[in-house]
């Protein structure tokens, strides 16, 4: 089912020219209304009225995160501040946050973009829908909730923690669908187990997961431990929230792109050039529609790639690949660049291991190092009579290390812990954590 057919559905044609007029609205709301993109566009020679084709795009400027954090935290609005319904932030690694804004238009906007985005996933009216991203600044929570009351759900603010009582909630109130980040998903479920329930047998049927990179291989392992379908979604507060992008259940083979509200571009973050079709680079996103916070060609720092091929499920837009990373996150050992989420995907191959992990970088004399935490499973954990020092624990260190060199060609300190012994998430998982004293992730 498609929520929104007209739209969703709509020929490229008339798709572009609906673009191109939202464009150019857009383009005219920053440069009368924002003093930061006045000047940007006045540096560049450039008028709203330049903008005549969807390829002109290339003539404005970029915007980036340090751009909001210079104009903390209203600074950017293009809108007075009675017409602002509501804000939310993302905690910066450092320092202070990035403030977004929206009007009651922006939040109409959003919640018929998830409420799209939940049927989507295999969402429909009627449905009880667990909603266990975090309410509050992060846009997770209250993004997927106006989503899911837009469609006719009923919706459970669970919102992230206390995972005993979630699973309370979802065992008693029965939902069919679940939203969360895959590391706190996964959470809940290896709680359940811990209870004696089995995650196969609660009455959930998909996931929409997000909010931070995941792999192909953790969506089996969602897959195969809840028996539901796994959908990615994606999104971030600085283009709007959840929803920006989100998988089909009848392909889910990349990501659709709500492309009425967002125009994609793919660049090659160092020339700053466009690349191809299917080709990787960064994602950069220039919002349509926004009226608060509106958004010119805003470099997310996340790598994927599009394509315009058609889809099985009718929808028209054009769908992006999973994000494998930040580019900040991407670590370079020795001068191979490996993202954590390919690290992953050759984790969860192991069939010893839990899927949970950590990399942390540590000072090795005047050599900064690598090392890559893992856990191992119960099963495996119980069959060794739970001795770290047992000789398949070194024969599996030595496989994994093969595999980290014959998969992401990188060489890692190995260190295997105990069940349960990395920190589970409530929200985003930790996946890289710096013990250096400078931050650059260069080792
Ligand atoms: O994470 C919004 C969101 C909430 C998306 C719930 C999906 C579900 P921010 O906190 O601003 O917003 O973080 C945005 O998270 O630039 C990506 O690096 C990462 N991210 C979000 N979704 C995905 C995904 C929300 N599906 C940042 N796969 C983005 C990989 C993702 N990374």
């Amino acid at each position: 089912m498609i929520y929104n057919q007209e739209m969703e559905a709509v020929s490229p044609e008339l798709k572009e020219k609906i673009q191109l007029e939202r464009l150019q609205q857009t383009v005219n709301r920053v440069y009368h209304n924002v003093e930061f993109y006045r000047k940007k566009f006045d540096e560049l020679g450039l008028k709203p009225d330049n903008i005549k084709s969807l390829n002109d795009i290339t003539k404005l400027p970029f915007t980036k995160k340090k751009d909001l954090r210079d104009n903390y935290p209203f600074g950017l609005l293009a809108v007075s501040k009675d017409e602002v319904v509501r804000v939310h932030a993302s905690s910066g690694t450092s320092g202070k946050p990035t403030v977004v804004a929206y009007t009651k238009n922006d939040i109409k906007n959003w919640s018929e973009i998830v409420a799209r985005a939940i049927v989507a996933a295999g969402g429909q009216k009627g449905d009880i829908f667990h909603n266990a991203y975090g309410y509050g600044l992060f846009t997770g929570g209250l993004g997927l909730h106006f989503g899911a009351e837009e469609l006719g759900v009923a919706t459970i603010p669970a919102s992230g923690g206390n995972t005993e009582r979630q699973i309370m909630i979802i065992e008693d109130f029965k939902p069919r669908g679940i939203a969360g980040t895959p590391s706190y998903i996964l959470n809940i479920a290896e709680k359940m187990m811990e209870l004696g329930i089995d995650p196969r047998k609660t009455s959930l049927k998909y996931g929409i997961f997000g909010a931070e990179p995941w792999s192909e291989e953790m969506r089996a392992t969602l897959e195969n431990t809840f028996d539901i379908k796994a959908i990615d979604i994606y999104g971030l507060s600085e283009v709007m929230g959840p929803g920006v992008a989100i998988e089909c259940h009848e392909a889910q083979d990349g990501l659709h792109i709500a492309d009425d509200h967002f125009l994609v571009e793919v660049i090659n973050p160092e020339t700053l050039e466009p690349v191809q079709d299917g080709e990787e680079g960064e994602l950069v996103f220039t919002s349509l529609t926004k009226e608060a916070f509106p958004i010119i060609r805003y470099r997310t720092g996340d790598i994927g790639s599009i394509t315009r091929e058609k889809c099985i499920c009718g929808r028209t837009s054009v769908r992006m690949s999973r994000v494998k990373g930040r580019i900040d996150d991407m670590l370079i050992i020795r001068g191979v660049n490996v993202f954590p989420s390919e690290v992953e995907r050759a984790l969860l191959q192991v069939s010893e291991l839990a899927p949970h992990y950590q990399i942390h970088l540590v000072k090795k004399g005047p050599l900064d190092n690598a090392i890559l935490h893992v856990e191992l499973g119960d099963e495996f954990f119980r069959s060794i009579s739970q001795d770290l020092n047992h000789e398949k624990v070194g024969a599996l260190k030595k496989n994994i290390s093969h595999l980290m060199k014959s998969t992401c060609l990188v060489s890692m300190d190995i260190v295997v812990n105990s069940p349960k012994s990395i920190p589970r998430s409530e929200g985003k998982a930790i996946r890289i954590v710096d013990k250096r004293k400078n931050n650059a992730l260069s080792v």
